[in-house]
């Protein structure tokens, strides 16, 4: 299938009492919507299930655990899973995952139109950090509870389209989009909590923490030519604002679908995969214009050294 209708299913605010299952039912309402669209594919936020818990600080593992799924699908979420599948249409989001052997991931999920899980992927930049962090006007703790991904960024052939998965953080880093990018991937899905504050500078703005969303992800999809799905989930949680901006992108680095509120909004477009050939076999042929020998320090080393 290479002419996809993507919806792009911003979720808006999730309150640390709201249920699994209430969540489900509001993203079910959003596929209906994305039936009536006449999407293919629905892609919704970094974990989708829950409010946004790497805020919180928590020492008692047990409550921790209460944040993660145990298994995919499961009871709360099985009714997500058959209602895609009743619409034909394939659906991507993000959830913490516990594995039988007690590890820890941010995940995200995505199946064909049949509901069959064909791709997982695990979160590998996780930002933020270990201990309560007295010097941030809010916490971050992604690194307290997630072990960073153990999968690489690996793509999938989804009916016949290469699409490939990355979490939030992952999208500001180019070595993201360029190892999908080297695999041929055709579509890139992510899901975002992205604060709409800064912890660590309260003045920065809104505006800019936009800019620099939207430019990673423009910049990713020109540079791999590549179609892009951002999502966000939006709106104040528990006090604490999240940004919208969700938007899908062409693979010319265009935002072709913009969400325009902080609340649970979808948003629609027509994905020709046919239009990353162009760019792929043009300005970004791989094969024919990267200079690896050159390229050394970036698998040699993570900080900057002189
Ligand atoms: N969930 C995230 O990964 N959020 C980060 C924030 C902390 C900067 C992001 O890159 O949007």
């Amino acid at each position: 299938m290479r002419e996809w209708v993507i919806g792009a299913a911003q979720l808006g605010a999730i309150q640390k009492s709201d249920s699994r299952e209430s969540v489900v039912e509001r993203m079910m309402g959003l596929l209906d919507q994305a039936a009536e669209n006449g999407c293919d594919l629905v892609v919704y936020p970094e974990l989708a299930l829950t409010t946004f818990f790497p805020r919180w600080y928590m020492e008692d593992q047990a409550e921790v655990d209460t944040w993660f799924e145990r298994e995919m699908p499961n009871a709360a979420t099985q009714p997500l899973f058959d209602r895609a599948r009743e619409h034909q249409i394939a659906i991507s989001f993000g959830y913490a995952e516990l594995t039988p052997e007690g590890r820890h991931f941010n995940t995200s999920i995505l199946t064909n139109r049949q509901g069959e899980i064909v791709g997982k992927y695990r979160k590998i930049h996780l930002p933020g950090h270990v201990e309560f962090d007295t010097e941030r006007d809010f916490q971050h703790l992604e690194k307290r509870y997630f072990e960073p991904g153990d999968l690489g960024f690996e793509t999938f052939d989804n009916e016949g389209t290469i699409m490939g998965m990355a979490i939030c953080n992952d999208r500001r880093w180019p070595e993201t989009w360029r190892v999908m990018g080297l695999q041929g991937v055709e579509l890139v899905m992510l899901g975002y909590n992205t604060p709409s504050i800064n912890a660590q500078n309260r003045g920065e703005g809104l505006e800019k923490r936009l800019y620099h969303s939207e430019l990673s992800v423009t910049a990713g999809a020109y540079q791999n030519a590549t179609w892009a799905v951002a999502v966000a989930k939006a709106g104040v949680e528990d006090g604490f604002p999240l940004m919208g901006g969700s938007i899908i992108v062409d693979p010319d680095g265009f935002v072709v679908a913009r969400t325009e509120s902080e609340g649970d909004e979808l948003v629609t477009a027509t994905c020709d995969m046919d239009r990353c050939q162009f760019g792929k076999k043009t300005i970004f042929d791989f094969a024919r214009h990267r200079r690896i020998e050159h390229y050394g320090r970036i698998t040699s080393q993570t900080g900057v050294e002189r």
